[in-house]
């Protein structure tokens, strides 16, 4: 076995990048900071709490979903594989795809994270020791190429869990979707996880958890702002807001300011008035017919999809077209 660790040659998440585009997100009418941000350790770790809750069904249904129909998944794909992994986090899901690999597969796990990359590694190193890793310290939306030491006898497959696709807009899913068509080839496929449509009550409950881990995850955003680019902002200044909109058909997250304040990141002053908000995240849901068409939109065939008996959650298995 032969374990690597890349760093990634183009867009590792960088304090300029992160300040430049704080920046611009707050200088917009409809003030926003792109959610990728929240993933630093301390808002990794967060987000690790909040799939154990018990209002966050999302995790616990995907992986009941993977636990039912592995076999059935992995006996779809051809072997041997690259088993590429988007934003693998801490990789919990993973080992219930990757038992099922041949031992001549390669895996490849993608996160911008990179202490919580080195730790998933090493776990699965040590979980599957026959199976050759790969961590790359990346963002995934920005691979021009898919970093494989060989490729040509490897069919890749992308394993895109955790219903990560919807905290994209519609264009840019499909946009995503395209590039990631592209990136894997015509022999190319795809396991994705997709929030499914649903009482808005559930989603309200699901990030709104009485333990207050979602709004802690919401205010670690300006936490990291403070830590990483010495972000002048009032404390107890923001509160965690979260709710369903079905006429977009995604939750979304904001912090609302509690009274007139001015943030200052490098010399630049915002001034934000009572009761504005700074949108943090959209978190779109999808009937599976309505993934199916973005995902054919966007140049994907979906074959086959699994889902609970509740219909909270979907998995597709999608080809390249
Ligand atoms: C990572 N992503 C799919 C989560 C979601 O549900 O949109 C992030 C999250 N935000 C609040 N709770 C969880």
């Amino acid at each position: 076995m032969q374990m690597e660790s890349l760093k990634a040659p183009v867009d590792s998440v960088d304090s300029e990048g992160f300040r430049l585009d704080v920046c611009a997100g707050l200088r917009q009418q409809q003030r926003s900071i792109p959610p990728k941000y929240f993933y630093d350790a301390q808002g990794a770790a967060l987000f690790e709490q909040i799939c154990e809750t018990a209002e966050y069904y999302p995790t616990r249904t995907e992986t009941a979903i993977l636990e039912q129909y592995s076999v059935e998944m992995m006996g779809l794909i051809s072997q041997p594989c690259a088993f590429v992994e988007f934003g693998c986090g801490s990789a919990v899901k993973t080992p219930l795809l990757m038992r099922h690999l041949d031992a001549s597969a390669v895996c490849v796990l993608i996160d911008i994270c990179e202490p919580q990359l080195e730790q998933t590694e090493a776990r699965l190193a040590a979980q599957f020791p026959k199976i050759e890793i790969l961590a790359v310290c990346a963002d995934y939306t920005q691979l021009e190429a898919l970093p494989l030491p060989v490729s040509n006898d490897l069919r890749p497959v992308i394993f895109f869990p955790g219903s990560t696709i919807g905290n994209y807009t519609p264009e840019e899913a499909q946009h995503l979707l395209r590039k990631a068509a592209k990136l894997i080839g015509p022999n190319g496929s795809m396991l994705i996880g997709v929030d499914c449509k649903k009482d808005p009550a559930v989603f309200n409950a699901a990030y709104n958890d009485k333990s207050g881990l979602t709004k802690a995850f919401n205010l670690n955003l300006l936490a990291r702002m403070k830590r990483e680019l010495g972000a002048e902002i009032e404390p107890d200044g923001f509160t965690h807001y979260a709710f369903y909109n079905p006429v977009a058909g995604r939750v979304e997250m904001h912090l609302v300011s509690r009274f007139d304040q001015i943030i200052r990141i490098s010399g630049e002053e915002f001034r934000i008035g009572a009761g504005e908000t700074i949108h943090t995240e959209n978190s779109y849901k999808y009937r599976p017919d309505e993934f199916q068409k973005l995902a054919k939109n966007a140049g994907w065939h979906s074959e086959m999809f699994w889902t609970d008996a509740n219909k909270f959650f979907s998995i597709h298995l999608l080809r390249v077209l």
